[in-house]
């Protein structure tokens, strides 16, 4: 005779895992919220516009379910074949997801007649006309809350969102208090259908360890250079070593600029300027890795690789996020 479902077939049957896009325009909040929902500072997220270059999957598990966020780059009008890239990449992040979040930033307003008034710009709007493209179900998530504190204000913002779109809902969040955490996570799971985890429980990105080094050498130029300068920057790793006796990672990277002139600029006076990048980077890689970490960086000039395809191919911007595209 065949058994009676066990408790653990019954939980089998009723799990949910799938994938969920983070979407929206530069610096609203998408890689701090993967960071907040995954529970580890995963994705570099800074106070920059265009930090995002390349999707990233981050796991997160919860008590009968695992959603796979797709943290994007910002969708933004671009010129340069980088920032093209930038927007295809955000794009095809919103393809064939359960769900999209598109995120949007709460404005900062003075009182509730200035809500009332207020509309999405147009560089939002055109942002969720081509996430919408995708045909993907999109919840809209009002970011930074934290920041708005009368909460009646959030009502009429929330309310003009509605106008544009069939979102399946409207959340607002602050992934820094973590309010409106708990609504968002109702709804993903909600969106979710019943299967089995897309990845191991102990695994949190789809990126190599190495690939996240990288990320926390970026952050550092985003940290030390001034203007433009981190924007002209892309970062390889060339090698990544975990030596086992003393533990330690031994990393060498490189730092592409576009322009001769700019070499001196990121080494600055007595390489000053390139050690305080190091140790920043270094810092934020033994924090990831939990190990110490010797970093050894190079400044080299790869002539406008910001407009040249087969120049960022080169430099590493080319792979898609493995088998969700
Ligand atoms: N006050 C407040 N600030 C936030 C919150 N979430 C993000 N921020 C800040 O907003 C800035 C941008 O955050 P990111 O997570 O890098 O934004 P992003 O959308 O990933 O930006 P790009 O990758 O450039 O498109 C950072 O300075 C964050 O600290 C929040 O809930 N409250
Ligand atoms: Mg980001």
């Amino acid at each position: 005779m065949e058994s009676e479902s066990t408790p653990e077939s019954a939980d089998e049957m009723s799990f949910r895992a799938g994938t969920v896009a983070l979407c929206g325009r530069p610096n609203v909040g998408k890689s701090t919220l993967l960071n907040a929902l995954v529970g580890s500072d995963l994705a570099v997220a800074t106070r920059f516009p265009q930090t995002t270059r390349e999707r990233l999957l981050g796991v997160w598990s919860g008590s009968g379910f695992q959603a796979v966020l797709v943290d994007t780059p910002g969708i933004h009008r671009a010129k340069s074949a980088l920032n093209k890239f930038m927007v295809d990449e955000a794009l095809r992040g919103a393809q064939s997801v359960d769900l999209v979040l598109m995120l949007a930033e709460a404005p900062l307003l003075a009182d509730i007649a200035a809500a009332e008034a207020w509309e999405p710009g147009p560089a939002a709007t055109a942002a969720l006309t081509s996430i919408a493209a995708a045909g993907r179900p999109i919840a809209l998530v009002l970011t930074k809350c934290d920041r708005i504190a009368d909460k009646a204000l959030l009502l009429p913002i929330l309310r003009k969102w509605s106008a544009l779109h069939p979102f399946t809902a409207l959340i607002p969040i602050s992934a820094t208090t973590g309010a409106g955490l708990e609504a968002l996570r109702e709804h993903v799971v909600a969106a979710l259908p019943v299967a089995a985890p897309l990845f191991p429980e102990d695994q949190l990105s789809d990126r190599a360890v190495r690939w996240h080094a990288g990320e926390r050498v970026r952050a550092a130029l985003f940290e030390h250079l001034r203007d433009e300068l981190p924007y002209c920057c892309a970062v390889t790793v060339e090698s990544f070593k975990e030596q086992r006796k003393p533990p330690r990672d031994i990393v060498h990277a490189s730092v592409h600029v576009e322009r001769e002139s700019q070499k001196p600029m990121v080494i600055g006076r007595g390489a000053e300027t390139i050690k305080a990048i190091s140790m920043s980077a270094r810092r934020a890689i033994a924090e990831l890795t939990g190990r110490p970490c010797e970093l050894y960086l190079e400044v080299k000039v790869t002539p406008n690789w910001t407009r040249d395809p087969a120049l960022m191919e080169r430099l590493g911007l080319h792979a898609p996020v493995g088998g969700l595209s």
